[in-house]
């Protein structure tokens, strides 16, 4: 006891005489005697990438929403399915890069932010969402008929939501973790979305460049997956040292059978 106060002691006059030059890195000092080590932003990693597809994108088809000609009016040219779609340069949105091992032992509070989903033109946007469990999930409906919003989970409670014209957002949230949690409009059959639940905040969903990025790593040793609806999931080992920003790029191979 006596030692290790003495270590205290020494370990916070050496702070005192050489004061840290990050901002962020110190130690703090608890009741007196006990030192905690704060995480400095500089002692993070970042991973960053892109997801791709092995050969051309298969084209979207025209959706058919005669059913609605409300649906149908919101259009000048018919939508185009959502199942796959082509980033720049041979890449594809609407993939989810995420930590699936590896990731630091601890409780992330969700942001206090929601995620919103909007119901426009008959559609959902975006197709694809990641959120935290407990997060906020709002949905919209900007559309002059009603939609019908109804996930259907494996590993959270199943709910289904009427959303008239004109009501305001809808509020929702998913307690546990699911990649990924397809979605459905019990009016409109067409309506197709995803929803993906994650325990901690690493996560990312590619947009219109089909890049990711991953920040905030903690120095360690993860296996990375990559999620997309149509082509599954790849995964990658990795390694993220302190301070370090790493690429990882991952190419999904098209379906023999994809006829899209
Ligand atoms: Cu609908």
């Amino acid at each position: 006891m006596k030692r290790s106060r003495l270590c205290v002691l020494t370990i916070a006059a050496s702070i005192l005489s050489n004061p840290p030059l990050h901002k962020g890195g110190t130690v703090s000092e608890e009741a007196g005697q006990t030192l905690v080590p704060v995480v400095r932003a500089e002692a993070t990693g970042t991973l960053t990438g892109l997801v791709k597809l092995d050969g051309p994108a298969p084209k979207g088809k025209p959706i058919n929403m005669a059913k609605e000609p409300i649906c149908v009016k919101a259009h000048p040219t018919p939508p185009l399915t959502e199942e796959v779609v082509a980033g720049a340069n041979g890449t594809l949105q609407n993939a989810i890069v995420y930590i699936s091992e590896g990731v630091p032992n601890s409780t992330f509070d969700p942001p206090s932010d929601p995620v919103v989903i909007e119901q426009k033109g008959c559609q959902f946007h975006p197709h694809v969402v990641a959120l935290q469990s407990n997060q906020k999930l709002q949905v919209v409906n900007s559309d002059p008929t009603s939609h019908n919003i109804h996930p259907l989970p494996s590993n959270n409670r199943e709910w289904n939501r009427s959303q008239p014209p004109g009501l305001p957002p809808l509020e929702e949230s998913f307690a546990r973790e699911e990649i990924a949690i397809p979605v459905k409009c019990n009016i409109h059959a067409w309506m197709r979305c995803y929803i993906a639940v994650f325990k901690h905040p690493y996560f990312s969903v590619t947009g219109a460049t089909g890049s990711f990025s991953l920040k905030n790593l903690p120095p360690g040793n993860y296996a990375i997956a990559a999620w997309h609806e149509k082509f599954g999931t790849l995964t990658q080992k990795v390694t993220i040292a302190a301070g370090e920003t790493k690429t990882l790029d991952f190419v999904f191979k098209p379906r023999a059978n994809m006829s899209e």
